[in-house]
């Protein structure tokens, strides 16, 4: 049989946008600026650890609304600002978000550079872009007699938990796909209804469940559908559906719509007070890329919290290893590879390890080879692929919610887990994870397996490189479970951090610790992901924080202008400007060096910035200065932080130009020899010189008509001989003196 295999992939880019601003339409012969959309995710987030109620339900409502106050509060001064730039034409859309305080922007670069420079803001994720997968359809088949399950159904035992009485009803399935066909005969009196059943963030098919693709009406089929087509296909075939139709016909997933898809499944109806949140949530789609990417793990972690596995398809890119992709390896997921029903893995299911550092991916596998479930236009399809394997997961989860409805999400994980069937190397591994889903062997194992939970308090800790930030880690005994646990750490390596556990044995079952991590003083900013694990025997239970280690409060100094010419004796300015960096508020005090004394002097006005702002520096040069180029540099301290920047500053000299006309005289013994003397003026050079002579000849006189002459001005000398003056050539200096400047220039007497 043709297998159809289903891809979901991702262009994982920033998305430039045509900008439609104000300035653009006004001035269309310039090019449209080029917006991009992101994803702002702010500083100040819910620690889900905290929140705590009586059951699963109102647990997700507490939850819910301390994540709107926390949204409502912290967002206030970003949408301020952002309101401000859209004004200016720099923003077009603003979408906050609540599940996770963040908000969707189609912002200028200039504006997200501007946003991610905030102390409120803690990282600015891409907008993603999916592309829907295509399913080919087959033909339907008429079928008659007993509708027997699936193959797929009841290798998975399925019917076993149906044969107890637990179909999956009081609860309800939710997926996030390309939509589900609501008019099939399967899947249309298993909606749920009402205006709160249905979501489309695109706004294409806002009240009716539509499916243009198939993709979604194949994976609800497979958690729901029950025998109209002759066969029982689904896993739980008396849960009731919901659904996010994040796929817009087009066949493509924005991240902002994403996002607000999980945020809409923790509250479909957007009231608090109503508990309207699905209890199973399949996505069978994962992006394309490789490695660690976690844009949806605060979605996802908001979904653990209020009692909602998220279960994931692992990705049709194996058989190479590290083709789980994300965010099916993120450690909130379940990721569900794909087996025949030979129990042999598909060669193309994704296979561990993670990147994002799961101890073990997939987590399960199922079936997902050749199987029949619904299709458009109320037909059925043959198809294959972990799109189909994950819904098997979430339709278990529909039975075992059935039977016991309080289960939190890592409960439900570790009865998926503990009731696997072994397949391949002997325990855990990065091709089956824990095993084959066996529904029936997961209930048993809820029944009966001594068990314990591991949890840890706060979510997030916060602290500075060679500081130290404290967790409480808590172990939750089950079913008589009083074994001694062991606690452990992994995501900091030793040359990061040090830590250690008090104690470091939870003994009796259930009890916490204490959790000491000292960072190294050398530990970059960022987030670590800290893995809590507790070892009882072979049961290993894990729990997950963050560590933030916040870039450091730092500023600025730039000074302008970058260079200044100033003829010697003159003051010029420059602008220093101090700018503060990731919440800096110190006082900067402002130093200047490089300016000889020779040269001049220096002032800043004020002498220090606090916290940022500018000062001007005034530089007074001497009239005597030395011309030449003289590197300045300003340097602003604050505590043990200085920053320096360098200008340059060019003096000019001032100086007088002497000549004197004609250069030579001849004269009779007795008689007057006439020069003019012409003082010139260089680079602004405005003061008098002082004129002399020297080297006249015996008996003879020098007068100068003006003397001081200013510049630029003309004095005649006048030199009268007499009759005892030798008679001889000789050389006559005119000296021109004006302070420290001396100039002079020979002459010719001729005397006969
Ligand atoms: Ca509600
Ligand atoms: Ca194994």
């Amino acid at each position: 049989m043709k297998r159809a295999i289903l891809v979901v992939t991702v262009a994982l880019a920033m998305m430039p946008v045509c900008g439609a601003g104000p300035a653009a339409a006004a001035r269309p012969a310039e090019p449209a600026q080029r917006l991009v959309q992101a994803i702002v995710v702010l500083t100040a987030q819910v620690d889900p650890s905290t929140v705590k109620a009586p059951n699963r339900r109102q647990r997700g409502a507490t939850l819910e609304r301390t994540l709107r106050a926390t949204a409502d509060t912290a967002q206030k001064s970003v949408l301020e600002l952002l309101r401000k730039r859209q004004a200016q034409g720099l923003v077009t859309t603003i979408d906050p978000l609540w599940i996770f305080n963040g908000i969707s922007v189609t912002a200028a670069p200039s504006v997200i550079r501007e946003l991610a420079a905030r102390p409120d803001v803690r990282r600015i994720d891409p907008e993603v872009t999916i592309q829907a997968p295509v399913l080919p359809r087959a033909t339907a088949t008429a079928e008659t007699g007993p509708p027997p399950p699936e193959p797929n159904v009841a290798l998975v035992n399925a019917p076993a938990l149906w044969n107890l009485g637990f179909r999956g009803q009081g609860v309800v399935v939710a997926n996030m796909d390309t939509g589900v066909d609501g008019s099939h005969p399967d899947l249309a009196g298993r909606w749920r209804g009402g205006n709160n059943s249905w979501y489309d963030p695109y706004g294409q098919h806002p009240t009716v469940p539509t499916d243009v693709n198939g993709h979604g009406t194949a994976t609800m089929g497979v958690m729901v559908g029950g025998d109209a087509g002759g066969t029982s296909i689904g896993m739980a075939p008396d849960a009731r559906w919901i659904a996010v139709k994040m796929f817009n016909d087009r066949g493509a997933a924005t991240s902002t719509a994403i996002h607000r898809g999980f945020q809409w499944l923790l509250d479909p109806d957007g009231n608090p007070d109503t508990a309207d949140a699905p209890d199973v949530v399949n996505d069978s789609w994962t992006s394309s890329a490789g490695g660690c990417n976690l844009d949806f793990q605060p979605d996802l972690a908001m979904l653990r919290a209020a009692g909602i596995l998220p279960v994931f398809s692992a990705g049709n890119y194996g058989p190479t290893a590290g083709t789980v992709l994300s965010p099916a390896n993120n450690p909130e997921a379940f990721a569900v590879g794909s087996t025949d029903l030979a129990d042999v893995i598909d060669p193309s299911s994704s296979r561990g390890p993670s990147a994002c550092g799961q101890p073990v991916v997939p987590r399960a596998v199922a079936p997902g080879v050749n199987v029949r479930t619904t299709d458009l236009y109320g037909l059925y399809t043959t198809a294959s692929g972990t799109s189909l394997a994950a819904p098997h997961v979430s339709g278990a989860l529909a039975l075992l919610l059935s039977a016991f409805p309080d289960l939190p999400a890592d409960r439900q994980a570790a009865a998926l887990e503990g009731g696997a069937a072994d397949l391949g190397p002997g325990g855990p591994d990065n091709d089956y994870g824990y095993g084959r889903l066996d529904a029936f062997a997961a209930y048993q194992w809820l029944s009966t397996m001594p068990d314990f939970t591991t949890s840890v308090s706060p979510s997030t800790a916060t602290t500075t490189p060679g500081g130290t930030a404290t967790y409480t880690v808590s172990v939750a005994g089950v079913n008589g479970f009083t074994g001694p646990v062991t606690l452990s750490l992994a995501g900091l390596s030793a040359a990061q951090a040090t830590w250690s556990f008090t104690p470091a044995v939870i003994s009796g079952g259930s009890g916490s610790a204490r959790l000491d991590v000292t960072t190294a003083a050398g530990l970059a900013p960022g987030s670590y992901r800290l893995t809590l694990t507790g070892t009882s025997g072979s049961t290993r239970r894990s729990a997950y924080a963050t560590l933030v280690i916040p870039a450091q409060p730092n500023f600025t100094v730039a000074v302008a202008p970058a260079s200044a010419t100033v003829p010697a004796g003159d003051t010029t300015t420059y602008t220093v400007t101090v700018g503060a960096l990731n919440g800096f508020t110190g006082n900067v005090g402002l130093s200047l060096t490089g300016l000889p004394g020779g040269v001049g002097s220096s002032a800043f006005n004020p002498t220090s910035v606090a916290t940022a702002g500018s000062s001007q520096l005034t530089v007074t040069t001497l009239a005597t200065a030395p011309p030449g180029t003289y590197p300045l540099t300003v340097t602003g301290t604050s505590g043990s932080l200085s920053r320096t920047a360098t200008v340059m500053l060019t003096v000019t000299a001032r100086d007088f130009t002497l000549s004197a006309s004609p250069s030579a005289v001849t004269v009779s013994r007795g008689q007057t020899a006439s020069y003019t003397v012409s003082a010139g003026s260089v680079g602004g050079f405005a003061g008098s010189v002082t004129l002399s002579v020297t080297g006249l000849p015996a008996g003879a006189s020098a007068t100068f008509s003006t003397n001081p002459v200013g510049t630029p001005g003309t004095s005649t000398l006048r030199v009268r001989t007499t009759s005892s003056t030798p008679r001889a050539s000789f050389t006559v200096i005119v000296i021109g003196t004006a302070g420290a400047l001396v100039h002079q220039v020979p002459v010719t007497l001729t005397v006969r």
